[in-house]
């Protein structure tokens, strides 16, 4: 245990070790991460107290699963990428969804108009990506009844939009990202147009898209959607198993290739918008 830990950590600590209930115990052990002054001698401890509180949250987690399904709230994934938006109420977010996908949820001026998640496509350059609302996040989100649920719909995702009202509240929501272990990547928008904003989307997804096309035909559409770094075996693969055993050679046009039609093979890497004929 390091020497140097705050005041507020010891009252948190002594905190922690009067509660009797699992919620207390979690919550007690939050504070104390919260006033962690973390440095490098603090790591181990900061891992602990993760750990532990993970342990609780399972603990937690399985009592109430025997309560009642919390299956209400889940969201199958669809598309190359799921991209949540995660902020405070009122703060934009249904607007944002109906601005950015097909989706029509309701807008209104009163606080938590949104209840249930909400989910749309959006279509960048021909690839489907799925965008979640989700309610209004408040301090606390793990203890309320859909925390649980719509936190996993949040760690099972690729990208999050943040909004929020103000400085408080974006720290409030960072502190609750925090606690509850989601370490995803995070944009803020600017009110920019649709199109800009679905570029700086698509800039932060880990994917790129490339077009297949045979000799002599223009590229089929939909285009493919690959992880950033994929090879050429990668989606050959994609394309069909047999593809791959057969495989001869590929032409390549695009931002990856010295020149139009540059002839290649399995281990040239893929840039985003590139056009693959596939030889055999
Ligand atoms: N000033 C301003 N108002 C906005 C903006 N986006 C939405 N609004 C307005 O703010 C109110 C709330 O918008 P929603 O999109 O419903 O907000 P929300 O975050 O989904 O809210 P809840 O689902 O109720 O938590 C509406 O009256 C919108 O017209 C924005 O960018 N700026
Ligand atoms: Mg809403």
């Amino acid at each position: 245990m390091p020497t140097n830990v705050t005041h507020e950590y010891k009252e948190a600590e002594k905190k922690y070790l009067n509660s009797r209930t699992i919620q207390e115990k979690i919550e007690g052990l939050q504070d104390m991460l919260k006033n962690l002054n973390k440095h490098k001698g603090t790591e181990k401890l900061e891992k602990q107290l993760k750990q532990k509180i993970s342990k609780l949250k399972l603990q937690l987690e399985e009592r109430s699963k025997k309560k009642k399904g919390s299956s209400k709230y889940s969201i199958k994934k669809e598309g190359a990428a799921r991209i949540v938006i995660v902020g405070t109420t009122n703060s934009g977010k249904s607007t944002l969804l109906s601005r950015i996908t097909n989706a029509k949820p309701e807008i209104a001026d009163y606080e938590f108009t949104t209840k249930m998640p909400e989910q749309g496509v959006m279509d960048y350059k021909g690839v489907k990506l799925q965008v979640v609302e989700i309610p209004a996040l408040t301090k606390n989100f793990y203890f309320k009844e859909e925390g649980p649920p719509l936190l996993s719909i949040i760690r099972d995702s690729d990208l999050i939009i943040l909004t929020f009202r103000n400085e408080d509240e974006r720290k409030m929501l960072f502190e609750e990202l925090y606690l509850n272990d989601i370490n995803l990547p995070i944009i803020y928008y600017n009110n920019e147009n649709v199109e800009k904003l679905k570029e700086l989307i698509w800039n932060n997804l880990d994917i790129i898209h490339v077009f297949t096309k045979m000799p002599g035909k223009k590229p089929s559409y939909p285009p493919i959607a690959l992880k950033k770094g994929s090879l050429i075996k990668d989606l050959t693969e994609f394309v069909h198993k047999d593809f791959l055993k057969n495989f001869k050679y590929a032409r390549i046009w695009g931002k990856s290739a010295k020149h139009d039609g540059q002839k290649i093979g399995l281990n040239h890497k893929l840039e985003d918008g590139d056009i693959v004929e596939l030889h055999e």
